[in-house]
């Protein structure tokens, strides 16, 4: 049930935004966490205060035209919401992905205003992408498509006003299309205007690698607090892409043994741990399958075509692939496995009902928007380098990504304990996260 100052405002989201579903869930969970912040504090419930975070700045949708190889017309939708920016200039991924729709980025974009809060950077919040299917697409096929997208993005972007990165899909590739087609429209060297760049054109080192490694983070000080660690801990990771990759490498380096990873076809089980290097080479220079690597792997992997991750007992869970991955039956097998803890690496990876079955276990559960901030705030940290011209090392770059993590950790802790409930990452990521966007918008006037 949610507060009654708070329902006429989720019924206006469900009347306005009909058919939205993960727009809906994401904007739910939320308001379920601020009921208590209106109780003690009743002036952020005053002049429409949260209507208005409920309500996106501006929402772009665009055609994208492009030729495909064989010379035939192809057409996409393109998309950007520019969620709120009272912290700064909108900031967020893209996702190229069949699945996106509007209702998607602005799922994606409701959840980044408050990741980017919680990591205390100037940042307000955004999503973009676009239903292309980059899976089978030759590089020219995606180069054009880039090309055409960012045709149209160009316009609503700048470095003071809307700093698009990668998501779903979108890699350093993929950024260097759209930052080469945008430098050719505008011609400005606008460093600042994308970020995951390359090293050599003004990318920060510890982009690629920073929302794994920040995952990590997160779940190690979760432990900690219980008197824990990663190490000699079964892991387990969803997905394969840059989130799943770099989790497994951190997980490693603290002496955790990741046993299994998947995509969207199946998953792959390796008891003797995932050979990181092998994985790599089939993901990022192949572009290959988890079924290549298991074959590649030979006899200490399994590969279970179709199967769910979620089957393999473990310590720990690291949901990284995408949203709505794992379901209350799923959490209901993972703790009576025995899982100590589960952080999100993807947005929304866990159902609400799966969220439920975790807390009732007590399992320590860092929620996607606290758990993967590690990926935005190395995005500001490439800003604030391209902004000064500047270029720090691996070492300096990644003690400060861990320093923002522990920061974002505590700030949640904290935020749950002073609302009476310890542990409650879930309720102190959205409070925290909230407050900060709702003090910066009340002071900005009606905005
Ligand atoms: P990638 O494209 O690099 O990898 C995505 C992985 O997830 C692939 O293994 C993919 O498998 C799998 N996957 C994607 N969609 C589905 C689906 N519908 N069903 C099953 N598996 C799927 O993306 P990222 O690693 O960058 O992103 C993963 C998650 O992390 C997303 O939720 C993203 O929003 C979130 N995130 C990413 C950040 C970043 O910096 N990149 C920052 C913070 C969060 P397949 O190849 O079969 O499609
Ligand atoms: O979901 C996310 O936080 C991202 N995809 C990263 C966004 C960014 O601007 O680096």
């Amino acid at each position: 049930m949610l507060d009654e100052k708070l329902q006429p405002i989720f019924d206006d989201v469900l009347r306005r935004n009909p058919g939205e579903l993960e727009f809906h869930q994401a904007v739910r969970e939320v308001l379920d966490s601020l009921g208590a912040v209106v109780a003690k504090h009743p002036h952020y419930a005053e002049n429409a205060l949260i209507e208005r975070i409920c309500e996106p700045e501006r929402q772009i949708i665009f055609r994208v035209p492009w030729i495909d190889d064989a010379g035939k017309v192809q057409i996409n939708r393109g998309f950007r919401v520019q969620f709120n920016s009272a912290l700064g200039p909108f900031k967020g991924g893209l996702r190229f992905h069949p699945s996106v729709l509007v209702g998607t980025i602005k799922f994606l974009g409701f959840e980044q205003t408050f990741k980017n809060a919680l990591t205390g950077m100037p940042i307000g919040g955004g999503k973009g992408g676009s239903d292309f299917d980059p899976k089978g697409r030759s590089e020219a096929e995606v180069m054009r498509f880039c090309q055409s997208f960012m045709t149209e993005l160009a316009r609503h972007l700048g470095e003071y006003t809307d700093v698009p990165a990668g998501d779903i899909g979108v890699g350093q590739r993929e950024i260097g299309y759209m930052f080469g087609q945008y430098k050719r429209m505008t011609n400005r060297y606008e460093s600042g205007v994308l970020t995951g760049k390359g090293l050599t054109w003004g990318g920060s080192r510890v982009r690629t690698e920073a929302t794994g490694y920040g995952a990590v983070y997160f779940v190690q000080r979760m432990l900690q607090r219980r008197g824990e660690d990663f190490a000699g801990r079964k892991v387990v990771v969803s997905g394969a892409g840059n989130v799943a990759i770099y989790t497994i490498e951190k997980a490693q380096e603290l002496g955790g043994k990741v046993i299994a990873c998947s995509d969207s076809n199946g998953y792959v089980m390796d008891e003797s741990g995932i050979d990181l290097a092998l994985l790599r080479e089939i993901k990022e220079r192949k572009r290959g399958r988890v079924s290549d690597y298991a074959k590649a792997r030979g006899k200490s992997a399994t590969y279970v075509e179709g199967g769910s991750v979620w089957d393999v007992p473990t310590d720990i869970a690291m949901p990284s692939a995408t949203q709505n991955e794992l379901n209350g039956e799923d959490a209901r097998k993972l703790v009576k496995n025995g899982v100590r803890a589960v952080g999100e690496g993807a947005n929304m990876p866990c159902l609400p009902e799966a969220v439920r079955v975790f807390a009732d276990a007590k399992v320590l559960f860092g929620p996607g928007k606290a758990t993967n901030a590690g990926g935005v705030a190395t995005s500001a940290l490439e800003m604030q380098q391209n902004a000064s011209r500047d270029s720090w090392t691996f070492e300096e770059t990644e003690e400060r990504l861990a320093t923002i993590m522990h920061g974002i950790h505590d700030r949640c802790a904290q935020t749950a304990e002073e609302y009476g409930e310890p542990g409650n990452y879930v309720l102190g990521a959205n409070i925290a996260g909230f407050i900060r966007v709702a003090e910066a918008m009340r002071a900005l006037g009606v905005v």
